[in-house]
């Protein structure tokens, strides 16, 4: 990772640890737990079968797009940028803009998951020598925390934010987020957005409740990572995963229900459930096009162009700062 500067998880500096996350979100009601801490090593690696079930067309759909269409995005980006990625996971489709982006003054991406990131970052080192990789652990959400991010070498800088992962931000974080992105990327910045469409609920529900219990198992890996990191009790055979569209906030809404009165010990204290109850884990914002002009305008963004696949499930939009 970058020498010289500060890579640990801009959490530790919040405050904002895992525990503390945990604890405090048991104790409120409704109980909820952000979404981030669903990302650790097996997390992210059960995100990684998500994106290649049949029903999860968000991934193949978005990668079907960026393909056909990278050589469009490289020709309005133009020579020389910097790529920022927020949220880069494996950085799949991230290679279909290198195959495409003429001249790239350096790689930025940016996760949450340093072990992610370091496998991801020594994979791109091996097929883009000549590629310079600047890989930064933080949290994409906190880019206020992030005054030190490599951007001084003066090349304009190309955002990258795939996969609808803005979907998983509520409408005021997914504002903050863009009016921090849109500071990051200064004057003659852009940014790469993929966004899930609106659609038939029922092809929604479909993707966050497949048939092989993949999602489910992502789920319920926030319980097995409390009792790995935090000595916590759950017994995974007691929750279940439960996923619904609900169509007035557009938006998936996803829950760990308790399947019985239980109690779990975390970290030195007992957190009684009842049967049915449920603790929030995620949002899944699905945005039509007017939705997003919404969020980008007051954001500073303006959209210049957007690309769909012929169904029309997903977008990849281009915005100008
Ligand atoms: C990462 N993000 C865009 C996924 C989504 O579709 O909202 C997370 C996910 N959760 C369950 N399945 C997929």
């Amino acid at each position: 990772m970058v020498p010289g500067l500060p890579l640990k998880n801009t959490q530790a500096s919040t405050g904002d640890t895992f525990e503390a996350a945990v604890l405090a979100g048991l104790s409120r009601r409704p109980r909820a737990i952000p979404a981030k801490f669903l990302y650790d090593a097996q997390g992210s690696a059960l995100f990684d079968a998500i994106c290649e079930l049949p029903e999860y067309y968000l991934t193949r759909t978005e990668i079907t797009i960026l393909r056909d269409r990278a050589p469009e995005i490289a020709a309005l980006a133009g020579p020389g940028r910097q790529l920022i990625e927020f949220g880069s996971g494996s950085s799949v489709k991230t290679r279909l803009l290198l195959d495409s982006l003429e001249a790239v003054a350096a790689y930025v991406p940016i996760d949450i998951s340093g072990e992610h990131l370091e496998a991801t970052s020594r994979r791109l080192r091996a097929d883009y020598p000549a590629l310079a990789i600047v890989p930064v652990c933080a949290d994409y959400t906190d880019l206020p925390m992030l005054p030190w991010l490599p951007g001084s070498s003066g090349a304009a800088k190309l955002g990258f934010f795939p996969g609808s992962t803005i979907g998983n931000l509520d409408p005021d974080e997914a504002l903050a987020f863009l009016r921090n992105a849109r500071r990051l990327l200064g004057p003659g910045g852009a940014l790469v957005l993929g966004a899930d469409l609106k659609k038939d609920p029922g092809m929604l529900h479909a993707a966050y409740n497949d048939s092989a219990g993949v999602t489910a198992a992502f789920s319920l890996n926030l319980l097995a990572r409390m009792n790995r990191e935090l000595g916590a009790s759950f017994d995974l055979e007691g929750f279940a995963h439960e996923a619904f569209y609900n169509p007035a906030a557009g938006r998936i809404e996803i829950y760990i229900r308790s399947l019985r009165p239980q109690s779990v010990r975390i970290a030195g204290q007992r957190f009684f459930f009842d049967a049915g109850e449920r603790v929030h884990t995620e949002y899944s914002y699905k945005y039509d096009l007017a939705d997003m002009d919404a969020l980008a305008v007051p954001a500073g963004f303006v959209r210049t162009q957007t690309w769909t696949d012929p169904g029309r499930l997903f977008s990849v939009n281009y915005f100008v700062a």
